[in-house]
């Protein structure tokens, strides 16, 4: 078997390894020091807390582990389904095995290079979704009769973290509206909530004191929920999705910044108030509702004029909603 040495020779900017993370991860730093004690909390806790950027493993050899990522989960009726033509690029894709190893997942930890290893401790079948709240009939539905009765398709997507990194993938997965066509949301229901799991036991972020408000919540305007745009997915690559991307299943708003997308989520609610958002909770003044991709109006501590797309080393331009303005601008103006 040839050995392949991956070095990332594209490298983002070292100083902003981790943006997101930076302001909470210094209070919950400081949290643990101030408590006196790491208890519970391992060396993990620590490294992450007081690290934002941590070097890259430079030239491990990582393509063989990574590989072993993309595996499916036994007995998973996942198919890959057939590209959608109306969703072009403007650019290459990605590079598969470049996007599988560089992601935010902090239920794994805030090192965007390393996470990915630390959430195959997730177990992802069986898994099963909760969709409750302002519906014609709450219920309990196991991942893979989703997969069987939704019609899964491909989709060529452009991806835009709130960081200034972005990607362009092939999602497999579904129309929200497809599934909302299926579980029928009420009149009444304005705003759709999405929760991602909480197990303390597989992921290391949710351990200690964290600091953050476990487990991951995200939401939704129904119409933005209703919008062709907004995606279910459950496959990437031709494949199943792997775990370090949110399997079994993740919201995917390529118009919006990365975030909006909660990944691997266990409940659907639909809601009358609009919810409250992890990001937003952590950090109010940088992490907005809507959160739509806006070159114009920067982050409080960057820029969002431009972007790199990982796996390059040159910036480029970041577009109005990601370049999505024709299928989503409608729904915000006045
Ligand atoms: N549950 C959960 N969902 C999440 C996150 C997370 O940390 N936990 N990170 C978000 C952020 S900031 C981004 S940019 C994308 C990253 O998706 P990717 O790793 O598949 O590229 O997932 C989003 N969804
Ligand atoms: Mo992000």
């Amino acid at each position: 078997m040839p050995t392949i040495h991956i070095r990332k020779t594209w490298d983002l900017d070292r100083s902003a390894a981790t943006p997101e993370a930076d302001f909470n991860g210094r209070r919950a730093f400081l949290a643990q020091v101030g408590l006196g004690g790491l208890g519970g909390l391992g060396a993990y806790g620590l490294i992450t807390a007081c690290r934002p950027s941590v070097a890259d493993d430079g030239d491990v050899d990582v393509e063989d582990e990574l590989r072993q990522t993309l595996v499916p989960p036994p007995g998973s009726a996942f198919e890959p389904g057939k590209r959608v033509a109306a969703y072009t690029l403007d650019r290459p894709l990605t590079d598969e095995l470049t996007a599988a190893r560089y992601n935010n997942f902090y239920e794994f930890g805030l090192n965007k290079e390393r996470c990915w290893r630390e959430a195959q401790r997730l177990t992802v079948r069986p898994w099963t979704i909760e969709v409750s709240g302002l519906v014609d009939k709450p219920l309990t539905l196991g991942i893979d009769d989703i997969i069987r009765k939704m019609p899964v398709e491909e989709r060529l997507y452009r991806f835009r973290c709130v960081e200034r990194w972005s990607m362009a993938v092939p999602w497999h997965g579904f129309s929200f509206r497809a599934f909302m066509d299926w579980v029928k949301p009420l009149s009444s229901a304005k705003f759709v909530r999405f929760v991602s799991f909480l197990r303390r036991d597989q992921a290391v972020g949710q351990r200690g004191n964290s600091g953050y408000t476990w487990p991951y919540y995200e939401g939704l305007r129904i119409d933005e929920a209703a919008n062709e745009l907004c995606f279910v997915a459950t496959g990437i690559y031709g494949h199943d999705l792997p775990r370090q991307h949110g399997a079994p299943f993740r919201m995917v708003l390529p118009w919006k910044y990365g975030y909006k997308g909660a990944k691997s989520i266990v409940k659907i609610e639909f809601v009358e108030k609009q919810p409250r958002t992890f990001w937003n909770d952590q950090n109010p003044r940088e992490y907005g509702f809507l959160s739509n991709v806006d070159p114009n109006k920067p982050h409080p501590r960057w820029s969002q004029a431009t972007e790199t797309m990982i796996g390059t080393n040159a910036p480029r331009p970041t577009l109005p909603y990601n370049g999505y303005g024709e299928f989503v601008a409608e729904m915000y103006k006045g």
